[in-house]
């Protein structure tokens, strides 16, 4: 039956621009009452929180603000990393509520060539520590045994290091943190139970609250758990100048932890599609009845009702990437990546413009998007690359030349 419905919700992926229904899209700037904003004050007091609390009650499910006990253990260090470049640390974080616990392992390396504080990117990994580097000893992740197949030979050392290019990132004198986001939540409907979210108090695996969060909220709270060890932690690491980094899936977590904590200064999404940067109301591409068919943990339940009826939205995704402003926004999209909606990727970012004006800052100028590698690096920045849904050495180029304009 799940491959009937799979199968009807496939044959629905539309891949045709010409197809595109027509849509109004909300004005990120209006308010739930009728009233336009006109000043930050009044975008910061009201409107972005009513904002807050639509992302929170309809899509990604509400962040508890009750905070979970942490303690962190340095497992190595090694001055000596990346030919004598690099420091690298592999921090081990144990999450608990007394009766539990969830641990973690955050690799770090910080730039040995950097007197003071550098600046970092934060970013999780889909395969685990060991899969982004061929140096050793890389401690394997924690619940990397959780996964659909932990036999695969997708899990083996380096399996994904092109991903994470930490010389060329340590070269340009910037720090770089990578966590297994399966360490935060294991990446399969059920396993609610062995992630973060199983450690809060009023944790009821059965609830189906429209509004509980799931493994993208999750992800979110985790990316700010990591802020808070660099902050608290490291010396050699300004926290005022925090890049979050996700691609795909943990992109469209990027962007929603980028939305709720404002400790990251510079929020980059790499090919994040559908529930990322992409315009829900487009359905082009994957689209919500696909994505919360194939990955029903994670959204929040009171997503569901928008399967097949994307129109009837009060809201999309501009009006999250907007209350990233007044800090720098980057949105990534890839030549072939059809299925996360490049053109809508662009429009996402594109509409957020109104937001940055109101502070006087320069987003995306035109509702046409750029050729393939003519990066804008305006205040909202924005490349489209020629090839596949991944992470290159482009879009890292273009990530770091951004950064350096604006984080240096
Ligand atoms: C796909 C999913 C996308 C995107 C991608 C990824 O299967 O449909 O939404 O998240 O995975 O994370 O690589």
């Amino acid at each position: 039956l799940t491959a009937v419905f799979a199968q009807d919700y496939k044959n629905r992926i539309n891949e045709n621009e010409s197809k595109v229904p027509q849509f109004t899209l909300p004005d990120v700037l209006t308010c739930n009452n009728g009233k336009k904003v006109k000043t930050i004050k009044d975008w910061e007091t009201i409107r972005r929180l009513e904002l807050l609390e639509i992302f929170s009650s309809l899509e990604y499910g509400r962040t508890p603000t009750e905070k979970i006990k942490v303690s962190y253990d340095l497992l190595s260090e090694d001055p000596n990393a990346l030919n004598g470049k690099a420091t690298r640390k592999q921090v081990l974080f144990t999450f608990t509520n007394g009766r539990k616990k969830i641990e973690a392992i955050l690799l770090l390396y910080l730039p040995n060539k950097v007197n003071g504080k550098a600046p970092v990117f934060i970013g999780y990994n889909f395969l685990g520590n060991q899969s982004t580097t061929t140096e050793k000893p890389i401690f394997a992740s924690p619940s990397m045994h959780l996964s659909e197949d932990p036999s695969s030979e997708v899990w083996i050392r380096a399996s994904q290091k092109r991903r994470w290019p930490f010389e060329m990132i340590i070269d340009r004198g910037y720090a770089v943190a990578t966590m297994f986001y399966g360490d935060i939540y294991p990446d399969l409907n059920g396993l609610r139970d062995y992630s973060v979210i199983s450690l809060f108090s009023d944790y009821d695996k059965r609830s189906k609250n429209h509004d509980e969060w799931n493994a993208i909220g999750a992800w979110a709270w985790g990316s700010s758990r990591i802020a808070d060890y660099i902050i608290d932690n490291e010396s050699r690491i300004d926290g005022n100048r925090i890049a979050l980094l996700g691609h795909s899936r943990q992109g469209k977590a990027a962007l929603w932890a980028g939305a709720q904590d404002t400790r990251f200064k510079v929020v980059i999404s790499n090919c994040s599609g559908c529930g990322g940067a992409a315009l829900s109301k487009r359905v082009f591409g994957e689209n919500v009845a696909r994505i919360t068919t194939t990955f029903p943990h994670w959204f929040c339940p009171a997503f569901n009702q928008y399967a097949g009826n994307e129109a009837s939205m009060p809201f999309d995704q501009h009006e999250l990437l907007a209350l990233i402003a007044p800090r720098h926004l980057y949105v990534a999209s890839a030549e072939e990546d059809m299925w996360a909606d490049q053109k809508g990727e662009y429009l996402g970012a594109y509409y957020t413009k109104d937001v940055y004006k109101l502070y006087g800052m320069h987003g995306l100028d035109s509702p046409i998007p750029p050729a393939i590698e003519q990066p804008i690096h305006n205040d909202v920045g924005y490349h489209i690359r020629r090839g596949i849904h991944d992470v290159t050495n482009f879009d890292w180029t273009q990530y770091l030349n951004y950064c350096d304009k604006y984080m240096k």
